[in-house]
């Protein structure tokens, strides 16, 4: 593990690399979702996926997650996004980088979304595993994690699973932000993966995704859950193939 500053905020990394690694290579930055962390077996097993296709892996625990600085409750999309372009500013000064993929896995899939768009002309493709678009939707509605509130009045803090607390100004970020633009905004390679029984970011929102980017692809999990307790060996195939892909294209290219 080490440490990636981010103005301020130390941000706790490590970097996967191919078995065969030698020369310049592209390089994955991957991002864990809302209270997870950079060790999570999906994260893992994604990462096993593209060092496997020839892919080096910089994954970091995000603001107020895992290993990394700042309070889970101070957490907010524009702290993410922040972290998501300092990771690929690294990712990009790396002396065997070639291309800069951005990855994630739902709110970091939705991170990854965004971080896309702002640095669309750094980012060769971009993989969002069961992305939670629906987060600014929520937070216009009032509704988020299951609670419901005044998203006029917004209260000044949100209880969040496992005894955490989220203050208010998660939601205040999250309402400004227009998943659509960012959409449109990127027309890099797209690979988008969610299983059909996910409980916590429906499936409609990882399809609705893959058809509105100009340039995806969408592989739908059966039964499949948030974090792919079933079938997490056809994540890891989907992104494999999708990464092996990428690179063939770059070298016909
Ligand atoms: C919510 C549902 C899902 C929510 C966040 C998520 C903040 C994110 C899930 C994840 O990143 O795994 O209502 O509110």
């Amino acid at each position: 593990m080490f440490t990636i500053m981010d103005d301020g905020i130390a941000l706790q990394a490590e970097l996967d690399m191919p078995e065969k690694a030698e020369g310049k290579m592209p390089v994955a930055v991957l991002m864990h979702g809302f209270t997870g962390y950079k060790e999570e077996w999906h994260i893992l097993a994604v990462s096993k996926a593209l060092t496997e296709a020839g892919y080096a892996v910089l994954r970091a625990d995000m603001f107020g997650h895992g290993k990394s600085g700042g309070e889970f409750r101070n957490h907010t999309l524009f702290k993410w996004m922040g972290n998501a372009m300092t990771l690929i500013d690294y990712a990009r000064n790396l002396d065997f980088a070639s291309e800069i993929y951005i990855c994630g896995h739902s709110q970091g899939g939705l991170t990854a979304m965004l971080a896309a768009a702002l640095k669309r002309d750094q980012i060769s493709g971009m993989i969002a595993l069961s992305p939670a678009w629906m987060i600014p939707e929520l937070a216009r509605k009032g509704n988020l994690l299951g609670l419901d509130f005044d998203p006029v009045h917004i209260p000044d803090e949100l209880p969040a699973w496992n005894n955490n607390v989220l203050d208010g100004n998660y939601v205040r970020a999250a309402q400004t932000i227009h998943v659509e633009e960012y959409i449109d905004r990127y027309d890099g390679p797209v690979l988008i993966v969610h299983g059909d029984n996910d409980g916590a970011v429906p499936v409609e929102y990882g399809i609705k995704a893959a058809e509105r980017y100009q340039n995806s692809k969408l592989v739908v999990i059966p039964g499949d859950d948030h974090c792919y307790a079933f079938h997490l060996d056809q994540v890891v195939k989907a992104v494999k193939d999708w990464a092996v892909e990428q690179k063939k294209a770059r070298a016909g290219a």
